[in-house]
């Protein structure tokens, strides 16, 4: 891993702070009842257990040299303090709020609050269901959202997620003052 340095009382000192300040770090928040993964319900959310699942983020995450933070939750308050504790220290989430989808007006603030770039997944196809489940509070706040894929999407979450964390760290680069000096004489 690359190492990154601070420079601490002007240019004198420097320090190494962390193992590679640019990774992304990125919160992956599993809403009530999904927990049960892969022990009841299989016909509609599968047969893999959420530690399974969890264990194929946290490969592709390694892939693709970001940093993971997995949790699940039954309730409503846990998972709207971890979404506002996010804002400091993460780049994004990726979040499946479950039932809370359809009804938490909660849980779509906080996600606002924060301001950081969120995927939503569902495991089923929450359009091809009841009609209650069409309704996301939380579509409105995300970047996108990916339904009826199964585990796979949140796979494609991480993905698409890191995708549009680089490319919007690469703009901010390329608009930052200096930029198009460094660009033409080809130092970073
Ligand atoms: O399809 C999804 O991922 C959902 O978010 C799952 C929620 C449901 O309320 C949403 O409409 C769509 C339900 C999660 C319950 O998970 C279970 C898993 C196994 C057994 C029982 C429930």
């Amino acid at each position: 891993m690359q190492p990154c340095w601070t420079l601490s009382h002007g240019s004198f000192l420097a320090y190494p702070v962390c193992e590679q300040k640019d990774m992304l770090r990125i919160r992956v928040l599993h809403g009530p009842n999904l927990n049960l993964l892969g022990t009841r319900e299989q016909s509609i959310y599968g047969t893999l257990s959420l530690d399974a699942l969890d264990s194929a983020i946290t490969n592709l995450a390694e892939e693709l040299a970001v940093e993971v933070d997995l949790r699940q939750s039954n309730s409503e308050g846990e998972l709207i303090t971890w979404i506002q504790e996010a804002r400091t220290g993460y780049d994004g989430i990726i979040i499946n709020p479950a039932a809370y989808t359809h009804t938490s007006i909660a849980i779509r603030d906080a996600i606002a609050a924060a301001g950081l770039p969120t995927v939503e997944v569902h495991l089923s196809n929450i359009h091809q269901r009841e009609e209650f489940r069409r309704r996301s509070y939380i579509a409105e706040v995300s970047i996108g959202q990916i339904s009826g894929l199964g585990p796979i999407g949140y796979l494609l979450a991480l993905r698409g997620l890191y995708d549009h964390l680089t490319v919007s760290q690469r703009q901010k680069k390329m608009t930052a003052p200096g930029a198009s000096r460094r660009a033409a004489k080809g130092t970073r």
